[in-house]
């Protein structure tokens, strides 16, 4: 008897479905309430509990001593100092007085700036500057960007400021050289930070400003105009202004300007803005001696009356005298001013 054969498996005879389970069941409902019940006071709590799992460090790099160290909290003000890394504060400072060349007995004037690069903030740094002893100097003071200064003072500055990141304060200080300095002018000006902050470019927190100190000549001019009456027995009154637009000049030896008034006029008066005027009536003469700052002058006004007859030509000079190389003594010029006498 032959056993009835069994027929292989063929495309054409796939495979049954094989048996998959059920897409509802009583475990599967279960678990989708428990869910649902569990998501649900989640969102009511906030979303968020307070024991959710975060990873920690890995227990590997413990072992193996590389584990990095934690930060700790920092209950410091934003910007301050937390007490593990010192405040930090590049401050710098220049000093220029924009010259080469001092005239002994002249000014100068010095432009000082301190500044703060950063990164830290800095209250109580101090910005001074010693002057030389051939100096006398008063001083003012503006901050910008977040400095701040004392705003005005006189002699040597030592002065507590305040930086901010970006800010400089910037002193302006006005000097008289002494007229026996001689050589070298050497200004420094130094800026220091505050005791517990660390500047890591130490470098740039001193400047010094050095000029020669060598004579400027004066250079005066001179002119002399006349108003008034101009008839026999009328006040006329002479106007001489001298200007100097060169170095200083000084009361020298000898007067300055000297002005003999000629036989036609009657000298009465004299007087200058600056210096001493002398009214010599007796042999009808004017002298001035006085100083004239660069860059100043002076007005001296002689009042006289007229002698001169109707017609006459009544011409009337003064002669001025300046240092022009500065060595103390004084060279020569003449102003002119000539008038006809009226009726
Ligand atoms: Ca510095
Ligand atoms: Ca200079
Ligand atoms: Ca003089
Ligand atoms: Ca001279």
């Amino acid at each position: 008897m032959i056993a009835p054969r069994i027929p292989l498996h063929s495309m054409a005879n796939p495979m049954p479905t094989p048996m998959t389970h059920p897409t509802t069941s009583p475990l599967r409902g279960c678990l989708g309430i428990c869910l649902g019940v569990c998501l649900g006071a989640w969102l009511a709590a906030g979303g968020e509990r307070a024991d959710v799992y975060r990873p920690g460090p890995d227990p590997r790099a413990r072992l193996a001593g590389t584990e990095p160290v934690p930060t700790p909290p920092s209950f410091a003000p934003a910007g301050a100092d937390p007490g593990i890394v010192p405040t930090q504060a590049d401050l710098n400072i220049t000093i220029t007085d924009g010259i080469v060349t001092v005239a002994p007995g002249g000014s100068t004037v010095y432009t000082i700036t301190a500044s703060n690069v950063g990164p830290d903030a800095v209250i109580g740094a101090t910005v001074s500057d010693t002057f030389p002893a051939a100096l006398t100097c008063t001083w003012t003071c503006l901050g910008a960007g977040g400095g701040a200064c004392t705003a005005a003072g006189s002699g040597n500055i030592s002065d507590a400021v305040t930086l901010s990141v970006g800010g400089s304060v910037s002193y302006s200080a006005t000097c008289a050289v002494s007229p026996l300095a001689t050589g070298t002018l050497s200004n420094t000006a130094v800026v220091v930070p505050p005791g517990p902050v660390v500047d890591p470019s130490p470098g740039n927190n001193a400047a010094t400003d050095s000029d020669t100190l060598a004579p400027v000549g004066a250079n005066v001019t001179g002119s002399k105009t006349v108003s008034g009456d101009f008839t026999q027995g009328g006040t006329i009154i002479y106007t001489i202004v001298l200007t100097n637009t060169g170095g200083v000049q000084g009361d020298n030896p000898g007067h300055e300007l000297l002005d003999v008034l000629p036989g036609e006029v009657t000298l009465v008066s004299a007087t200058a803005t600056s210096g001493t005027a002398v009214a010599t009536l007796g042999t009808n003469t004017v002298a001035w001696d006085g100083s004239i700052p660069a860059g100043d002058g002076v007005t001296i006004t002689i009042t006289a009356t007229i002698n001169a007859a109707a017609g006459a030509l009544v011409s009337s000079q003064a002669v001025f005298s300046w240092d022009s190389d500065g060595n103390g003594t004084n060279d020569a010029n003449s102003v002119t001013d000539a008038f006809v006498c009226d009726q």
